[in-house]
């Protein structure tokens, strides 16, 4: 009897620390997880003093460059030519709408005006203004908005102890309080989230350095929740969704793609989704790096994510000028007239009724389904049956109609020769 009643009271307190972590969105945030879906294109800004060296957000780690040595760049950091104007400008051009930028990177360095640390921007920069803010006025002003990628893990901060995998030779002491740092993350998390007004949302990433470790998630979720209830949490831990997070993204592979080892274990869980990618094969400003990708494979890129119902988060790195390299401005200059022409197949849908295919996807608004053509094997091509009456077929561009047969397998369409386009030939099946 004893035992039973132990084996009861251990229950309840079982389902009653479960029930505080269940985690129920505020309708203003399911609403903004509507937004972000529909909204499905955002520039991805990977900027801190490591652009100075011109070779990547990781070169302290990769270059072995000890807290005390490193300490010496920001006072070269001197962003002068830095027009939070022309970047949104920029990414509004692209067709893009929002914008998630790094607040910190794994360095530790913060790019606005934090009072926690005098390692940031005001402090050791002789540019002395917060970057963010900037940021954060001309977004509001120009209707995009903006998230904040935060660096859980942390090269320069001693209390980031025990250490994760990576940041071993920043010369550290091997001792720290670990709560003491995580305080200071809610800290500085809680000077983003009243200080810039309405924040899109928080893009964690870093957590894979510690995967085991007491991170505390459910205490950082609720406060940014409770200071926001509209701000989204994704979190880039390469894993299903934790409690508590709205949105679930993926590192340059589509959803359910396993291609660059970044996501090895991760499954598609059922929050919206976003893959981020560069254009480059960079994340922060480098030098030497002209692996760039075009503009026709970033489109299908976006394009493919649409159809794996997945936003896409486009990365530039800008230079410590605080321009952005004209390779990048240029290509994203060709996005957005793309977009111009074609964004209704892509803005406020959803993937569509027949999976993704080695010949393309498919995405839906409404009565309209959408089908991208970007690696034809013939003219001829058969879409699965997805239970639904086809009553039109026509080419996006020209309204052309498209001769098709509807049976039991499917719908056989067939394509003519003239209307193939070289990245993306659209059709729309109505229904
Ligand atoms: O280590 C980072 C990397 O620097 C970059 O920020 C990317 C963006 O998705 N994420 C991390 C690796 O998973």
């Amino acid at each position: 009897m004893f035992r039973k009643i132990i084996f009861l009271l251990l229950l309840a307190c079982a389902v009653s620390a479960n029930a505080q972590t269940v985690y129920n969105p505020a309708p203003e945030n399911l609403k903004a997880r509507e937004w972000f879906q529909d909204a499905k294109f955002g520039l991805f800004i990977h900027w801190g003093v490591y652009s100075i060296l011109g070779d990547g957000e990781w070169v302290m780690n990769n270059q072995r460059i000890d807290k005390a040595t490193y300490q010496k760049l920001p006072a070269f950091f001197n962003p002068v030519d830095y027009d939070p104007k022309e970047w949104v400008a920029m990414a509004k051009a692209a067709g893009m709408k929002y914008i998630t930028i790094t607040s910190k990177h794994h360095d530790g360095f913060a790019m606005f005006d934090s009072k926690l640390t005098d390692w940031d921007i005001m402090d050791r920069t002789p540019y002395k203004k917060d970057i963010l803010k900037m940021l954060a006025d001309e977004c509001r002003k120009e209707g995009i908005r903006l998230f904040f990628y935060h660096s859980h893990l942390d090269w320069y901060q001693d209390d980031y102890y025990p250490r994760g995998n990576t940041g071993q030779t920043a010369g550290r002491p091997d001792k720290g309080d670990w709560y003491k740092y995580l305080d200071f993350m809610d800290g500085q998390l809680t000077e983003l989230l009243t200080g810039y007004g309405e924040i899109g949302g928080i893009w964690f990433d870093g957590h894979w350095d510690k995967k085991n470790a007491d991170w505390r998630l459910d205490k950082t979720y609720k406060l940014i929740h409770d200071l926001q209830p509209a701000c989204l949490i994704g979190n880039n831990h390469h894993l299903a969704p934790f409690e508590g997070e709205d949105f679930q993204m993926f590192e340059k592979d589509l959803p359910g793609q396993k291609t660059t080892g970044f996501n090895p274990e991760q499954t598609i869980g059922a929050l919206p989704l976003e893959t981020c990618e560069t254009m480059n094969n960079s994340w922060g400003f480098n030098l030497q790096d002209k692996n760039y990708k075009s503009t026709k494979n970033l489109i299908r890129y976006l394009v493919k994510a649409a159809g794996h119902n997945s936003n896409f988060l486009l990365n530039v790195g800008p230079m410590p000028n605080g321009k952005i390299q004209p390779e990048f401005i240029a290509t994203l200059n060709e996005i957005g007239k793309w977009m111009e022409k074609y964004g209704e197949t892509v803005y406020g849908t959803r993937g569509g009724p027949v999976s993704p295919k080695t010949w393309g996807v498919t995405t839906q608004k409404g009565n309209k389904v959408y089908v991208h053509i970007m690696s034809p094997e013939d003219n001829n091509l058969l879409i699965p049956d997805f239970g639904k009456k086809v009553k039109a077929v026509y080419h996006f561009d020209t309204g052309t109609k498209i001769r098709f047969r509807q049976d039991g397998f499917g719908t056989a369409l067939s394509i003519p020769e003239s209307i193939i386009d070289d990245t993306d030939t659209i059709l729309v099946i109505e229904l």
